[in-house]
């Protein structure tokens, strides 16, 4: 018997967690928490300890296959590259290049290469649009962000471990860990919040595991945080409670804040959020002289119809009260290696510019280079120039998780070239001609790129193989290769190294170190390489040399259990990329949108409304294929209130069927006070009951596709973020 012990990250979610996996004759036998890992102190949940299963998975796919009609055969490398070649330059001679489209999911940012390459790949192609699940997710904060920092991934996070005030909205930490905040075991920093006797708010449709551990739960209407948050704004300063601290010297447009709050008071807002008026006057008022507090809003205040004005007013609210950049309060993460993804984007120099282009059918102007994810379906399904003939779908699952659900699924097989570079055949994936399997997590290397920009340390720990992959290529390769191709390279004329050192030698240029130095400096190729001059050109970095003691990838290589410089602080002075260098609280194309939310305080919703929820135990669309995740209890339920469940004649356990503009789902009820009345939720990520995919755990478990719920043009025109939440549906007995 041979056993080895392996200290690694979870590459799962936010909260980064170190593992202790052990690995048993090829075969991993335990996973559990690294107790002296510096970061989550042995902290970890229970898909952590599913990532062996994920690996041995026997429907994972690992050899690329090619699909004729229904047939999938499996092929080697060269011939699935020279598949994609064929496909690829036929569509460029047929069409031309701009017919090329692609959508990039959520997986993209936690995978090692994936997310270092994904910019590359986007640069070499030079596709006209791409689609991403970003646009059924944080667009808003994108937005809000990259109009008052200059930055798209400048996000301020709640500094949980030393706040002693959280308000969280539209987040459930229980499900998901954290979303835009990196905080390992965060029930257990809530806990401690209430134990140095502060005070925890959740303000939630439903009364979440998170709302359970807080010391009080506000019920809110789904879609109308914007107003509660205008409602916060406006007794800011009718009670002169604000203040801005240590930042006041870099902030404009108070006044005109001030203003537009003017006719939103708690008065005016409470039958529309159906919060009290007494109740936001008391939270405010809490909320302000409390030193220490930090206001977080997260995936429900970006899903809805007014995810713009509610993320901006989050901001707002921290930043009026003394609560930004300061501990305890909302602060910017100090990454020890620098993000690929999260470099300047150059075309934010000069400010925010929106509508530069707009979507070939609908018509809609882009945001920050993107347009709804919605739009894909008709781009590939609406004949005349400019149709999508060639999609490229990289880790994501858009079936699933794009709202007309139905529509995609469907256009999906009138495409002339699918390729799919993901490790399952599901209910996107079935659609490709060409699907190209990446590594597993345990057959790659780990460092997180993205989410440190929002990580409540500064705290890092380098992941190394655990499994040999042989020569199967790693997903930067792949996905270099293709964007060669979509660049009008042929297969045989493509030399990967070349185009890497490029990149590479360019992003070393950019951190003001010679090429010809870093090439020599940091060996290999690829992310490894990459990782290397991150570190290295990073805040604690040994800059080649320059610096003595400073950091490599070998200081973490030497260090298993991490490294730790220390939590947050304050630094807007350092991040701040505005044009001007200051930050305005007030840009005119969110107060453009006000009389839109002024009109919606007007009308009081009296049908039921959709929500989504997450479960710990989930991931998206993509975990339902592992037994001990999905065993017990069914999961994909309608949530609903007890008197709704009355009225719409239905009990716990009766099918109930759901219908709304967009289409009509059968599920189980779960009937629960847990929601407030009105309010209805299903969980996304579900819907496995397709043919022709290879998941057969995920089919004992199909639940509904709550997207086919969604219609497509219910979307925050601002950032072009669906709403997921707030859709008005009917219920009624099956
Ligand atoms: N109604 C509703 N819809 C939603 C949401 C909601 O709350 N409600 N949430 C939205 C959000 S926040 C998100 S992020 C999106 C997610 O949307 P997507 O990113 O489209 O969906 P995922 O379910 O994350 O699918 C991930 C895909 O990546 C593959 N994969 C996993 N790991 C890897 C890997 O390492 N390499 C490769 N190549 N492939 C991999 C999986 O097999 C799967 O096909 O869904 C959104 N949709
Ligand atoms: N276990 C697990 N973890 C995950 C994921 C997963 O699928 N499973 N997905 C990951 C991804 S991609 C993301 S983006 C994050 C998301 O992380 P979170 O933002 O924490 O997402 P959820 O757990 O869906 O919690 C969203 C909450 O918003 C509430 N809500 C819905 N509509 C509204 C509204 O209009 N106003 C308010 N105030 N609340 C509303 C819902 O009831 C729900 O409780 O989670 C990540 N982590
Ligand atoms: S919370 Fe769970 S999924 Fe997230 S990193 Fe930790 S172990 Fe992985
Ligand atoms: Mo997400």
């Amino acid at each position: 018997m041979k056993s080895s012990t392996h200290f690694r990250t979870c590459p799962l979610c936010e909260a980064m967690c170190g593992l202790e996996v052990q690995v048993t004759d090829g075969r991993v036998t335990r996973i559990r928490g690294d107790r002296e890992d510096v970061w989550s102190k042995g902290y970890l949940c229970p898909k952590g300890t599913a990532l062996g299963a994920l690996h041995h998975d026997p429907d994972r796919i690992r050899v690329p296959m090619i699909r004729t009609g229904d047939q999938w055969e499996e092929v080697d490398w060269a011939t699935a590259f020279a598949k994609c070649d064929e496909l690829i330059a036929g569509v460029i001679e047929r069409h031309s290049k701009d017919a090329i489209s692609c959508y990039i999911g959520n997986p993209t940012a936690h995978n090692f290469s994936l997310g270092r390459y994904v910019g590359l790949f986007i640069g070499l192609s030079q596709l006209p649009v791409v689609y991403s699940a970003g646009t059924v997710d944080q667009w808003p904060k994108n937005l809000t962000s990259a109009l008052l920092y200059g930055g798209m991934w400048s996000i301020p996070t709640p500094d949980v471990p030393r706040t002693d005030y959280w308000i969280v909205m539209g987040g459930n930490p229980q499900a998901s860990q954290g979303s835009l905040l990196a905080c390992a075991d965060i029930l257990g920093e809530l806990d401690g919040i209430k134990a140095r006797g502060g005070k925890v708010v959740v303000i939630d449709p439903r009364r979440t595991g998170t709302a359970d551990r807080a010391d009080e739960w506000i019920p809110i209407v789904p879609g109308t945080d914007a107003a509660f948050l205008m409602a916060m704004v406006n007794v800011l300063f009718e009670e002169d409670l604000v203040q801005l601290g240590d930042v006041a010297d870099l902030i404009d447009g108070v006044d005109a804040v001030r203003a537009a709050a003017a006719d939103f008071s708690p008065e005016h807002v409470e039958q529309t959020t159906r919060i009290p008026a007494d109740v936001i006057r008391r939270i405010t008022r809490e909320f302000a002289s409390t030193p220490r507090a930090a206001l977080y809003g997260r995936i429900g205040t970006c899903n809805q119809e007014f995810g713009t004005l509610a993320s901006w007013l989050v901001d707002v609210v921290n930043i009026l009260t003394g609560h930004f950049d300061t501990p305890g309060g909302i602060m910017f993460g100090k990454p020890i290696a620098w993000g690929v993804g999260s470099l300047p984007n150059p075309e934010l120099a000069d400010g925010v510019q929106l509508g530069k282009w707009k979507s070939r059918v609908r018509g809609i102007p882009e945001v920050l280079g993107q347009v709804p994810v919605s739009c894909m379906a008709e781009e590939i399904d609406t004949p005349g120039p400019g149709q999508i003939k060639a999609l490229i779908t990289i880790a994501g699952n858009p079936v699933i998780s794009a709202p007309g659900a139905a529509r995609l699924d469907a256009a999906l097989d009138e495409l002339e070239c699918m390729i799919s570079l993901d490790n399952a055949l599901n209910e996107t994936t079935r659609h490709a001609h060409v699907l190209l399997p990446g590594l597993s997590a345990l057959e790659q290397p780990h460092f997180d790129d993205l989410i440190p920009m929002w990580q409540v340390r500064s705290a890092a720990r380098f992941t190394d193989v655990i499994f040999d992959a042989g020569d199967r290529p790693a997903e930067w390769e792949i996905l270099t290769r293709l964007g060669a191709m979509c660049a009008g390279m042929r297969d045989a004329d493509i030399d990967v190294a070349m185009l890497d050192d490029g990149f590479f030698g360019a992003l070393a240029e950019a951190q003001g170190v010679e090429p010809s130095v870093a090439l020599a400096g940091s060996p290999g190729i690829g992310p490894l390489r990459l990782l290397d001059l991150q570190i290295r050109t990073g805040p604690w970095g040994d800059r080649y040399g320059d610096v003595p003691d400073g950091l490599s990838l070998q200081s973490f290589r030497d260090a298993p259990h991490g490294i730790d410089q220390g939590p947050m602080v304050p630094r807007v002075r350092e991040i701040l990329a505005t044009p001007d260098g200051r930050i305005d609280l007030a840009p005119a194309i969110v107060l453009a949108d006000l009389p839109r939310l002024a009109a919606r305080v007007e009308r009081t919703e009296d049908g039921l409304v959709l929500t989504s929820r997450r479960h710990l135990r989930s991931n998206n669309s993509w975990m339902h294929n592992v037994s001990i995740l999905v065993k017990g209890k069914d999961r994909c339920t309608l949530l609903i209130h007890p008197d709704d469940a009355t009225a719409a004649g239905v009990t716990h356990g009766d099918l109930a069927r759901v219908s709304s503009e967009a289409g009509t789902v059968e599920i189980a009820v779960e009937v629960s006070d847990e929601m407030m009345p009105g309010v209805v939720s299903l969980p996304h990520g579900w819907g496995h009951d397709k043919a022709g995919t290879r998941m057969s755990v995920a089919r004992e478990h199909a639940g509904v596709n709550n997207n086919l719920l969604a219609p497509v043009d219910f979307y925050d025109p601002l950032s072009n973020n669906a709403a997921v939440n707030g859709i008005p549906v009917e219920v009624i007995p099956a």
